[in-house]
């Protein structure tokens, strides 16, 4: 008995995952994500890199604002008084946090 090739999967909509992803995207349009986000880094930052990563993974498109770049220390404490170590991550214009906080806020 054939399963669609997709092993022992459940296919409650009657096809397998690939299929019922691309009948979705041709039928309603390629779902993307329309957050956007800054992420404030600086070079040499473990964190700042785990944090891009993780935005791309989720297809959220985001600016960067690097202090060791174009941008400086003084307009990062402007935008997060508080901050003391990067990344500094906002998600619409919201502050989230670190790297920590975006991986908790994102799920
Ligand atoms: N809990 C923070 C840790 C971030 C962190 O430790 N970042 C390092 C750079 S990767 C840092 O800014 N350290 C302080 C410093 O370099 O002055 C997060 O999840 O973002």
């Amino acid at each position: 008995m054939s399963d669609g090739g997709k092993g022992s999967s459940p296919r409650p909509f009657g096809v397998d995952a690939d299929t019922f992803a691309s009948n979705w995207e041709r039928t309603f349009g390629k779902k993307e994500n329309t957050m956007k986000a800054i992420v404030w880094s600086k070079d040499s930052c473990p964190f700042c890199v785990q944090a891009k990563a993780l935005l791309q993974l989720k297809g959220i498109e985001f600016e960067e604002r690097n202090i060791n770049q174009d941008w400086t220390r003084e307009q990062l404490l402007e935008a997060v008084p508080t901050a003391r170590t990067l990344p500094q991550i906002f998600l619409d214009q919201a502050h989230i946090g670190g790297f920590t906080e975006l991986k908790k806020h994102l799920g």
